[in-house]
């Protein structure tokens, strides 16, 4: 039995790619097939080969670390918020809810800003984007003119990346930077935007060629927060995590108490006021999905 990475899945056959870099097509075992737990792109397995044959069953899946939900991908090393410079500008709350699905999916989280190229207009998107997330590590490059590509490529080498961002900012463009001869569907963005579809649609791992895997994630940024719960949501912030334990209320909310470290922290500067301004509207929103 051979090891392996599960890179897709459609109608009962799986792309596995072999731990020695084989590419198999597999299919259920039957114990497999009748399981609650099913198999997720992502998901490590182990490999029943046919003799001679390209093809063989998945017979085993492996424990997994982590699994996120829609897009369902398991064993995410890390999640990178794709953003550009301008076209379209910086979606801060956008951002925000990508970072905090991340935190409460315990998944390490990093910033990447594309359309460097692009002339910078009324405000630096870079230093706004650098202040706003001071706990994440913000990756500035171009897909276009290959600005950065080496640091995004040593921050994905060896590790499974899934891509998160509103639609048009790159995200196909930066696949096809890294995988040389790989081709995304890279959308007009003034038609997209009107239609206001994403161009890419199924969840697949690509291999990266320097290590790693790589995985669009169209549509995660839409997802809801409901599942998170109220009191949970401050440590989905840890930039505001670290601060509240100054807080004299314990359990404080962050949100009406009079005394509140977080709210001091706004005040002296300490937490840029976007962050707290996210947290609030990220609180009503839960609150709001509570009710029904
Ligand atoms: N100027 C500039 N344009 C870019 C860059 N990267 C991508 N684009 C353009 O931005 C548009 C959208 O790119 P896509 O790669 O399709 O964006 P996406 O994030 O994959 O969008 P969805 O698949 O809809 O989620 C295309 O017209 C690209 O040519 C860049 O670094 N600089
Ligand atoms: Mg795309
Ligand atoms: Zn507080």
């Amino acid at each position: 039995m051979k090891r392996g990475t599960i890179l897709a899945g459609v109608g009962g056959f799986y792309e596995v790619q072999l731990d020695e870099g084989q590419l198999l097509t597999c299919r259920l075992r039957g114990k497999l097939r009748l399981s609650k737990q099913g198999v997720l792109v992502g998901d490590r397995v182990k490999v029943l080969l046919e003799p001679e044959a390209e093809e063989g069953y998945i017979d085993v899946v492996l424990e997994r670390r982590n699994q996120l939900p829609r897009p369902a991908l398991a064993n995410v090393d890390q999640l990178v918020a794709v953003l550009a410079y301008s076209e379209p500008p910086p979606n801060i709350l956008l951002l925000d809810r990508i970072l905090v699905l991340a935190e409460y999916h315990r998944i390490p989280a990093a910033v990447c800003l594309n359309k460097a190229d692009l002339p910078n207009g009324s405000y630096d998107a870079l230093q706004r984007i650098r202040h706003h997330a001071q706990a994440y590590q913000v990756i500035p490059v171009s897909a276009l003119s290959s600005q950065g590509i080496d640091d995004l490529r040593a921050q994905l080498q060896d590790r499974t990346t899934a891509l998160a961002g509103p639609s048009g900012v790159g995200k196909s463009t930066l696949i096809n930077a890294l995988i040389p001869g790989q081709v995304q569907e890279v959308g007009d963005i003034s038609r997209k935007l009107r239609r206001g579809k994403h161009t890419t649609r199924q969840v697949k791992l690509l291999p990266l060629p320097f290590g790693g895997f790589i995985a669009d994630t169209p549509g995660f940024s839409q997802l809801s927060l409901a599942a998170v719960a109220s009191a949970e949501l401050a440590d989905c912030f840890p930039d505001m995590a670290a601060l509240a334990a100054d807080c004299p209320f314990r359990g404080c909310t962050h949100t009406k108490e009079r005394q509140c470290a977080i709210k001091d922290a706004v005040q002296d500067g300490t937490l840029p006021a976007t962050r707290y301004e996210s947290y609030l509207t990220f609180w009503d929103e839960i609150q709001q999905a509570r009710r029904y």
